[in-house]
């Protein structure tokens, strides 16, 4: 296997500092096995309620799950409001750091005045409790406001990334039926203003039920102004008064409606709901990274526009009072070294970030995180795509100084909170792997009839009981959340769309999508183990690999790569070594037809390389929808670098 013969089967035990005052110890499994509905009503003990819930689960019409049914609470008295009257009111709730170097320093006194006054603001708007509201912002604390402004009036936020097109908020203003958005005049991106409410105008234009654009002014760029409809923040929030009463909501009143895009071209709106969605997201925040509030400085580097900013920037972090930083940039802006100098400068402790980003660092070589102090970190975590085994190591030694565990969460938008993943205080960390089921949570290997796996063999992720962040269906589509996600194996299994094979450890390695999973002459192969195995070796820093129909095999291996900066040679010889690499790593079975060495790879903003893209490439068809780039024109040139396809 590419992952042992990379690490030398290596695994890193809980250092002695984690271990010892870890929040959570070894028996946590032993806890939630025992009584799994017990064990998650004490940790939503960690919320406050102003209601208790009669029944922890209401599973009585799979698979609509209702999770706490009964009670009450408000979501941002909980991020926010409680800790104020706790006597935490000075406690930082965010640094944030504007791309150009300008910063905010955000306490939770000054966050909840913030919160009640945009709740003041929406309000006065004429938004109700259930009214669906769009958030299109760049990384400014007016997003995370918002967010919290929304929740407290029961309002339904709809974040959409402030890199997708008009296009793509216009479908999901519609689908959504927002009601008004929240959006700047633009933001900063790699060192210059950027607009963003041209957009916004022409998806408006085309949404009739959006009565209203509140405009937060980020750049000071011009901006088109339509009379009656927009508003500028600063006139309609800063007036308002700085207290609000909240109101209590149901535990499963809906809090917000997050797309993502399936393997169709509609986006799914996944709905999350109040009480469940923030206990998980509350209490995986607390013990994946073992955070302590009263010391910790914590770093989700990520978009609140993906699930992981809202539930790791947003709710979980300020359910449990951290201190988090938050950065508006790009990593590279004005030089390689940015997110290094931010932790140094604010002593983070704890970063959480993508695979996809840590092969870009180690492009770029370990001197320039070692120009800087980074002494200050003890955890770190890794979301989004798989972490192969050479990512992790650098990761491990070049920004963790070999003494930080990496914590490697595999969860989706659907999920809510992290759900497969190791405890810092607590696993013996499989570098590549992400390992076993969060306490609470029951997760399987299964083959295509549904009978377990655990020898090593490929088959497909299940979870097998409902957990509380679980999404509770497509936004106006309950017909479609069953078909894709409750139905291949019945109402009570949970289909997550994942490639996956449990080893003789119990360790679960997640081989990307099962659409990625290839079929090469009858031999399932996934094209995250051959990615894998291709970034092991030194000349390659970052590599796509896709199945392209071929007429003898099925499909043929196609890989993608981005080589290193060394600038080594990257003919024919080079395209010979990697295959025979990936040959002796995997098998000859495994050995890329074709290797295109290219500059760039498309992703989403989340870091997902978009392999359907690449397989219209490899296969010679016309570009598929692009709108969930990030950057639509890396599509042009891959296609003006390629050979003609044989
Ligand atoms: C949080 C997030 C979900 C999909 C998921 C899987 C992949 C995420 C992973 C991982 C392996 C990890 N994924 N984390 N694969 N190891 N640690 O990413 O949500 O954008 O909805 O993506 O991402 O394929 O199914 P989302």
């Amino acid at each position: 296997m590419s992952e042992t013969t990379e690490t030398g089967g290596r695994t890193f035990s809980p250092p002695e500092a984690i271990a010892a005052r870890a929040n959570v110890g070894p028996e946590i499994y032993e806890e939630a096995a025992a009584d799994r509905l017990a064990f998650w009503a004490k940790q939503a003990r960690r919320l406050t309620w102003t209601q208790d819930w009669d029944e922890v689960l209401d599973w009585s019409n799979p698979p609509f799950a209702k999770w706490f049914v009964g009670g009450k609470l408000n979501v941002a008295y909980n991020c926010v409001d409680r800790h104020v009257e706790d006597g935490h009111g000075d406690q930082v709730a965010y640094h944030w750091e504007g791309e150009p170097g300008d910063t905010r320093t955000i306490t939770y006194a000054q966050l909840q005045d913030e919160v009640c006054k945009a709740a003041n603001a929406l309000l006065e708007l004429g938004v109700n409790a259930g009214d669906r509201v769009a958030i299109y912002l760049p990384m400014i604390p007016e997003a995370v406001i918002s967010m919290l402004a929304c929740a407290r009036i029961g309002a339904v936020h709809m974040v959409v990334f402030g890199g997708f097109s008009a296009d793509a908020l216009a479908s999901r203003l519609d689908d959504s039926g927002a009601v008004l958005v929240i959006t700047s005049d633009g933001g900063y991106r790699r060192g210059a203003p950027s607009a963003l409410k041209p957009a916004v105008d022409d998806a408006v234009s085309r949404s009739p039920g959006v009565r209203n654009v509140v405009v937060v002014k980020r750049t000071g760029q011009d901006v088109e102004w339509t009379e009656g409809r927009d508003l500028w923040w600063d006139d309609v929030v800063e007036r308002q008064s700085p207290e609000h009463e909240p109101e209590s909501f149901d535990a499963e009143h809906p809090l917000y409606i997050m797309y993502t895009s399936g393997t169709t071209a509609k986006p799914k709106g996944i709905l999350h709901t109040t009480g469940g969605y923030l206990t998980q997201v509350s209490f995986t925040h607390w013990a994946s990274f073992d955070l302590k509030p009263d010391d910790d400085v914590f770093w989700t580097a990520a978009d609140v526009g993906w699930v992981t900013g809202h539930s790791y920037i947003v709710y979980g972090p300020l359910s449990n009072r951290a201190t988090s930083v938050m950065y508006e940039g790009t990593p590279e802006t004005p030089h390689r070294g940015r997110w290094w100098e931010i932790i140094q400068k604010y002593g983070v402790t704890i970063l959480y970030t993508a695979p996809t980003v840590i092969r870009t660092f180690m492009k770029w070589g370990e001197d320039v995180p070692k120009g800087f102090d980074l002494s200050t970190l003890r955890v770190l975590g890794s979301v989004g795509e798989p972490i192969n085994p050479e990512a992790w190591l650098w990761y491990h030694e070049h920004v963790g100084g070999g003494r930080c565990p990496i914590v490697d969460t595999w969860w989706q938008t659907e999920t809510g909170g992290h759900m497969i993943n190791p405890l810092p205080g607590v696993t013996s960390l499989v570098p590549g792997s992400a390992q076993v089921p969060f306490p609470g949570i029951s997760a399987k290997v299964v083959d295509d009839e549904g009978n377990e796996l655990s020898d090593d063999s490929t088959g497909l992720l299940v979870l097998t009981e409902p957990w509380p962040s679980m999404l509770r269906t497509i936004w106006g589509d309950d017909d479609r959340y069953v078909d894709t996600y409750w139905s291949r194996f019945g109402k009570n299994v949970y289909f997550a769309g994942d490639g996956a094979k449990k080893d003789a450890d119990g360790n679960i390695w997640l081989l990307g999508r099962v659409d990625d999973v290839m079929n090469v002459s009858g031999h399932r192969i996934s094209t995250t183990e051959v990615e894998s195995s291709l970034v092991g070796h030194p000349a390659v820093a970052e590599a796509a690999v896709v199945g392209a129909t071929d007429p003898t095999t099925g499909q043929g291996i196609v890989a993608f790569v981005i080589l290193r900066e060394s600038g080594v040679d990257s003919g024919d010889e080079l395209v010979q070594t990697l295959r025979n690499h990936v040959g002796k790593d995997i098998g000859p079975i495994a050995k890329p037809r074709q290797i295109m060495v290219v500059q760039e790879l498309p992703k989403t903003r989340s870091g997902k390389i978009m392999r359907r893209l690449l397989r219209d490439i490899a296969e010679n068809r016309e570009l598929g929808d692009v709108t969930t780039l990030t950057d639509s024109s890396v599509m042009n040139l891959i296609k003006d670098k390629l050979p003609a396809a044989p």
